[in-house]
């Protein structure tokens, strides 16, 4: 808009240090998000030496990581990648929301953008059109909206 001030963030990755919290759980479908969301960042001027990837066993399980990493200082920012299936579980909305709000929660709590990479679907063949087919890849998204949220923060 014309004569408006507007704060935007820059899609620059040089000098960033990284962290991408990974689940085990439904690797083969995880490893793609992590493949996109290094590329990603990479192609936006990130070395690979800054960035750090952390396997964790499920998305449960995140929050408490990357609270860990949040707090120590050691990431600009965090992205968040893995893969909740609903199959014929009650399971699966436990493991969401859980791994939902607790992210979000590190996120406010510490300042830490994090990027939400957490695919959360019916079918294994939702999850497979959203990490890396016709549905993009939920990887590469969670990579850029870190970066770009952290770009606006440092001009806050
Ligand atoms: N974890 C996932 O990351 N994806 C899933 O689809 C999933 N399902 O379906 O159960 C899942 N469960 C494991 C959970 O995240 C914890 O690792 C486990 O409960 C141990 O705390």
């Amino acid at each position: 808009m014309l004569h408006i001030k507007t704060i935007e963030g820059q899609l620059q990755a040089q000098d960033l240090k990284i962290t991408i919290i990974a689940s085990r759980f439904n690797d083969f479908i995880v490893d793609r998000l992590i493949g996109g969301a290094v590329d990603y960042l990479v192609r936006h001027g990130a070395a690979r030496e800054d960035l750090t990837i952390i396997r964790v066993p499920g998305a449960f399980e995140m929050p408490l990581v990357a609270q860990k990493v949040a707090r120590s200082g050691k990431a600009d920012a965090i992205v968040c990648v893995g893969a909740v299936i609903r199959g014929a579980t009650p399971h699966f909305d436990f493991v969401c929301n859980e791994a939902t709000k607790g992210i979000a929660h590190v996120s406010m709590e510490t300042g830490v953008p994090i990027g939400f990479g957490l695919l959360t679907t019916d079918t294994l063949e939702q999850s497979i059109e959203r990490a890396g087919s016709k549905g993009g890849n939920k990887g590469v998204e969670a990579a850029a909206a870190a970066l770009e949220t952290l770009r606006v923060l440092q001009q806050l």
